[in-house]
C-alpha cells in the first residue's frame, strides 16, 4: 500500500469507530492485557511508508521549546548522558501487544532535567526524522518507564524499529512513542500531532480502549 492509501485507511477507520459510537470504556481494566488486544510474539512494524536512513554521525536531537536551556545533542553527548534499562509490555492500536520489551537509552526525566522545562511548559511535542509527529502531556512524560531507547534486547535499535533513536511510553498506545526522533519541545499549550488530527485519541489510554477522538 502506498504511504497516502495507508494513511488515508487509518484515518477512515477512526472516522467508522467513531460513527459507530465505540468510545473508550468508562472503567479502567486492571489485566496485564488491555481490553481488545492480542499477544503478539513478533515485533511488527509501523511506519508511513519511511524508514529514514540516519548514519550516527549525523543524528541530532534538538531539546527545546518553553525551556530554560535548549540543549542540541550529538551521539556522542546522548550516550555521555546517564543510560537506563526498561523492561515495559508495548501496546499497538492495530491490537497487538508485545510483552517484555527490553529497552536502554535515556530517561526522559534526564532530558528534563538538562533542558529545565519552564513553569508553564504542560505538554510535550515530539518530532521524527520521518515526518511524523505526536503529542503527549508533560505529566506523562514524567515516569521512570519513558525512555529515549537506543536499543532494544541489547542491540541497536534497528532502522524498522525506529534507530538510531526512538521514545517508549509504555502506558500509552504505541502510536505516542515516536521512532526516528530529531526533536522534543516543551509546550505550553497542547498541539495534536500526526494521528491525533487524524482521528486518534489524544489521550490514549490501552487500559479503557482509548483508541479514538
Ligand atoms: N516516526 C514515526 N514514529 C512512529 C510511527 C511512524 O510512522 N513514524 N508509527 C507509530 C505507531 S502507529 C506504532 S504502533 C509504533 C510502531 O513501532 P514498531 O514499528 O517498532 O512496531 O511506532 C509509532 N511511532
Ligand atoms: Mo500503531
Amino acid at each position: 500500500m502506498s504511504k497516502a492509501r495507508y494513511i488515508e485507511a487509518k484515518q477512515k477507520w477512526a472516522e467508522k469507530q467513531k460513527e459507530r459510537g465505540v468510545s473508550a470504556r468508562p472503567t479502567r481494566s486492571t489485566d496485564r492485557l488491555p481490553p481488545g488486544q492480542k499477544l503478539t510474539a513478533g515485533f511488527p512494524v509501523l511506519d508511513l511508508g519511511i524508514q529514514p536512513l540516519i548514519a550516527t554521525a549525523d543524528w541530532e536531537l534538538t531539546v527545546g521549546g518553553a525551556v530554560e536551556k535548549p540543549a542540541r545533542l550529538s551521539w556522542a553527548q546522548f550516550h555521555a548522558l546517564p543510560q537506563v534499562e526498561d523492561v515495559s509490555d508495548f501496546h499497538c492500536v492495530t491490537t497487538w501487544s508485545k510483552y517484555d520489551c527490553r529497552w536502554s537509552g535515556v530517561a526522559f526525566t534526564t532530558l528534563y532535567e538538562l533542558v529545565q522545562p519552564k513553569a508553564d511548559a504542560t505538554h510535550v511535542y515530539f518530532t521524527s526524522y520521518d515526518g511524523y509527529t505526536t503529542n503527549v502531556a508533560l505529566d506523562q512524560c514524567l515516569d521512570d518507564d519513558v525512555l529515549i531507547a537506543t536499543s532494544f534486547e541489547g542491540a541497536p535499535v534497528a532502522r524498522e524499529h525506529g534507530g538510531p533513536a526512538r521514545v517508549i511510553i509504555p502506558k500509552l498506545y504505541a502510536w505516542k512513542g515516536a521512532k526516528f526522533i530529531k526533536a522534543i519541545a516543551f509546550l505550553t499549550e497542547d498541539k495534536l500531532g500526526f494521528w491525533e488530527v487524524r482521528g486518534y485519541s489524544n489521550t490514549a489510554d490501552p487500559w479503557t480502549e482509548d483508541r479514538y477522538a
